[in-house]
Formats: C-alpha cells, structure tokens, sequence
C-alpha cells in the first residue's frame, strides 16, 4: 500500500476479528435417504453459493459429520453435515451428539459450532415429520447453542393446496379475483403449516418449543423467508463476534450487512471520526480503512477484488464531493484534481490508475484533520459506501448470486448517484447543526448515521430498479458528476 510518510497501517477491524473467528461453522441435521431434505438448496440460498459444489463434496445423502464442507464462492462459512437417520440407526444419532459434544468443548471459538439447523421436509402427503434422530436430538440437547428447525418445501406445499382450492371453487362454481385467491391461498399455507409442522413440534417439545422457519429456496416468492431465517438466527446468537460473523457470512438479508457494518464501525472506525485514532494519518490510510471494512462486512463473492481497489474507491470519493464546503474546507475535496481530468479528456479515458493517482492527489495524500468538513465528508463516504454496497447487493441477489464485474459496480454507482440528493441533504442539515463538536458523543454520532442509512436504503418491495449494461471497465469520474444522471 502506498501511503506517505511511515505511519502504522490502520488495521480493518474485520480482519482483526477474522483471527478470532474466521468462519461460521453450522450443523445442519436432516432426512438424507431418498430425497433429500433441503440441506443443500437452503444453505446455498443463505450464503449465497447457488450452484455450489462444496470442496469435500460426497455421495449425496451420505455425509460424514466430520468432514467440514467449505465453499470456493464464500469462505467465511463451514457446514457439517449429518446423515439422514434411519428407524433404529441408534449410533448414527449418537454420533450426532457426541459430535456436538466434542466441538462444544473446543477452546477456540472458531473450532466450536455457532449453529444447528435441522431441515425438515414439510410432510405435505402425510408422513412423518421428524426422523425418530432429529427428535432424540431436538428432545435430548441441552446446550446452549441456537437451535433451528427449517420447514422446507414450501411452494410443494402450496402448489397442492393451490390446485384443491381451484377445484373447491369449480365444484362450487365460484370465481375469485386474483388478489383475493392469493390471500385465502396464503391463509390456507399458513394453516396447514401449523398442522402438519408447528403442532407436532411443539407436542414433541412442550416446555419450550425451538423456533421455526417454513421456507421455499425455489419459489422466488418466499425469498424473504430466507432473509427471515438469517434474522432469526441472528436474534438466537448471543456471541457477539459470532453474531457479527454469521451477518457477514449470509448473503441474503441486506438489512444484516448494513447492521454489522454499524457494529463493526462502533467498534473502532465509525467511533474515531470523532476521537482522535486518525491524527497523523493520511486521509487515504482512513478512507482505505473504512472501504476495507464495509465491503469485507458485505462478504460478496468478488474473486477479482474489484470493491478493494482504489479505482472504486476514486469513484466514492467522487460521490461525497458535492458535500464538501469549498468555502471554509481544509480538504476542498478532489474539485481541482476532478477539474484537471476533465480538462484533459484524455485522462478520463484512462479510467484506471492514472486518473486515480490524479484524484487521489488532492484530498486522499492529505493528512487527516480533525474539522468539522473532513468529518461530515467522511460520514458522507461511509453512508454513500453503505446504501452503493446495499444497492449492488440488490442487484447481485436478482441476478442469482454471479461474481462482482466492473459493469455491476457501476451499475450500483450510477443507481445510488441518483438517490443521493437527500441522503446528503440530511447529512449536511445534521452536521451544519452541530455547535462545537468536541462535545459530541461518539454513540450518538453512530446511531445517527445508521439512522441516515435505514431511511435511506433500499427498501426491496420497492427493488425495480433497472440496471443498465455498462462496459466491463471503471467508469469515467465525471459521469458521476453529471446532475441530471
Ligand atoms: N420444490 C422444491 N424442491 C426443493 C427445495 N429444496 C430442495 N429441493 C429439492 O429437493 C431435493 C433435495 O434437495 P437437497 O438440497 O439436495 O437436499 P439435502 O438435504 O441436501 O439432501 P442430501 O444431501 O442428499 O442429504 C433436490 O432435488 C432439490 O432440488 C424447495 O424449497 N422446493
Ligand atoms: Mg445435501
């Protein structure tokens, strides 16, 4: 890295906390003969490895609890995986619990499990619910790990439920609008969900039921189930760097990304834009520090690194540059060196280091001041960092989870450029209204921000945003300049 001078590096917190746990490490528990349960279509949907074949891949239906499964598309997540247990397979069970038991006394809380998830197929043509395997273990744990059970299968159900409904209203020649067939559908699903899942778990568990999800991973309308179930095993994760760990490992809850990011940056990072941690450091080694941290707590599948280079870091910076005060401003922001580049067009063609090195030359090499503008312009990068990796994740979830290209990046830019008119209205009306800051409380400075981000982040019933086909390489500077965009 370049930086000036011989400062020490500002360490990301989210490598700090990787050395303690570098990955999430979940058991998931589930019929493995005949047709699977949903195991590996739903660990696939929540950490985003649609596709995926796991490094250790084996025999379907045949897992060794012992051999950890990792994942090209996304290392911060392990899976072991149990075998299906058959009437009367007494040791495959106790297997099982020995295994969890042997990982509950490792010291390292990387080597110990975060999670179990037991995925029940939802017996929507009678049958049983649990294997007699899953229920010893649903009835006989006692520790203190976060116990799911997952219904799969959802739209199976629904697709059986739809058709009988069709013929209830034929026979009684009905007709229903489509809205209203929709709501009675989604009554119906929710009822029988009850039945033949939610009743039998809790007779089987009375004193204290685990919690459920029922979910699809192939009909597009339960997607939010998913997200729901990352919820859910947030709120069950007490462990604070495992809880920080599981929102960065999951790729499908946009609103957990954004909530690790805050408690990362309340760790350290988000805190010192008012404590004095920057001093003596050069505006590029903060702003590196801060992308550093919120695209790692993004976790996106981003094999060639495109989110930590510098050429998408020039094009942030271009995006806060609107809320610089010129006037009264130690860091007039990147104005002139932007002004050089657009006078000379042959630099704005050569979108990659050249230019960067220009942009960079004006504010990022100065040293970090502790003003009233360099910190609204910073927690104007980090929100406009936040809601540009909320947009991409949007458009990374809609196209089934492909790699990060330059083209989607822009994509995300030019998107969330033309939403960030008020975003930097609240941001300049909050700040402009500090008296002196010294004063100011770093936790309510950070509640603040994540409260600019909530407002402002994409809302996915709203998702209908269009993505452009952009080329495969960086965007010029100045098409983030353009007002209109
Ligand atoms: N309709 C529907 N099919 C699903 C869903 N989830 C999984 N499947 C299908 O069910 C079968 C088993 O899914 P897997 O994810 O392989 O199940 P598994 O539990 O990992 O199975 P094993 O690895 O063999 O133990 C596959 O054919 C999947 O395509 C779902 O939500 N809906
Ligand atoms: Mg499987």
């Amino acid at each position: 890295m370049s930086t000036t001078g011989s400062e020490d590096f500002l360490v990301p917190y989210t490598e700090i906390l990787r050395q303690e746990c570098p990955r999430l490490r979940i058991l998931v528990v589930g019929k493995a003969c005949r047709s699977g349960a949903g195991k590996s279509a739903l660990i696939n949907a929540v950490f985003g490895i649609e596709g995926a074949t796991p490094v250790s891949h084996r025999t379907p239906g045949v897992h060794d609890i012992d051999k950890p499964l990792s994942f090209p598309q996304n290392d911060r997540i392990i899976i072991h995986d149990s075998q299906g247990f058959e009437p009367g397979e007494e040791g495959n069970i106790q297997t099982v619990l020995d295994f969890i038991d042997r990982r509950s006394k490792k010291p390292a809380l990387a080597d110990q499990l975060h999670a179990i998830w037991v995925c029940a197929e939802i017996p929507f043509a009678g049958g049983r619910l649990f294997e007699r395997g899953v229920e010893r273990i649903l009835l006989e744990y006692r520790g203190n790990l976060p116990i799911i059970v997952v219904f799969t299968k959802l739209d199976v159900l629904r697709v059986a439920l739809e058709s009988k409904l069709e013929k209830e209203l034929e026979q009684r020649d009905e007709e229903m609008e489509d809205d209203e067939f929709e709501a009675a559908l989604d009554t119906r699903v929710t009822s029988r969900v009850q039945d033949l899942c939610v009743k039998p778990l809790c007779d089987l568990t009375p004193s204290e039921p685990p919690k459920w999800v029922a979910t699809s991973t192939t009909d597009p309308r339960y997607k939010p189930t998913i997200a729901d179930l990352v919820n859910l095993a947030l709120e069950l994760t007490k462990i604070e760097n495992v809880w920080i760990e599981m929102a960065i490992a999951q790729r499908t809850s946009a609103q957990a990304s954004i909530d690790a990011s805050v408690r990362v940056g309340r760790k350290r990072y988000w805190r010192g834009l008012i404590s004095d941690i920057f001093l003596g450091f050069t505006m590029r080694n903060v702003l590196e520090v801060l992308q550093k941290d919120i695209v790692n707590v993004w976790n996106m599948h981003d094999p060639e690194k495109h989110l930590q280079k510098p050429e998408f870091l020039a094009l942030l910076s271009v995006l806060v540059e609107d809320i610089s005060d010129e006037a009264t401003s130690n860091y007039p922001l990147t104005e002139r060196a932007v002004k050089a580049i657009i006078d000379n067009p042959a630099a704005i063609i050569v979108a990659g280091p050249t230019a960067v090195v220009v942009l960079f030359a004006e504010w990022v090499r100065g040293t970090f001041k502790k003003t009233k503008s360099s910190i609204r312009c910073l927690i104007a990068f980090i929100v406009d960092l936040t809601l540009t990796m909320d947009t991409l994740f949007y458009l990374v979830l809609s196209r089934g989870q492909t790699p990060i290209k330059i083209a989607l990046v822009n994509s995300a830019l030019r998107i969330y450029n033309s939403r960030k008119a008020p975003v930097h209205a609240s941001i300049k009306a909050w700040v402009d209204g500090w008296g002196t800051f010294g004063h100011l409380d770093a936790d309510v400075v950070i509640k603040k921000i994540a409260c600019i981000i909530a407002d402002n982040s994409v809302k996915p019933e709203q998702w209908g945003m269009k993505e452009e086909e952009c080329d495969e390489s960086w965007m010029a500077l100045d098409a983030l300049r353009a007002r209109e965009s």
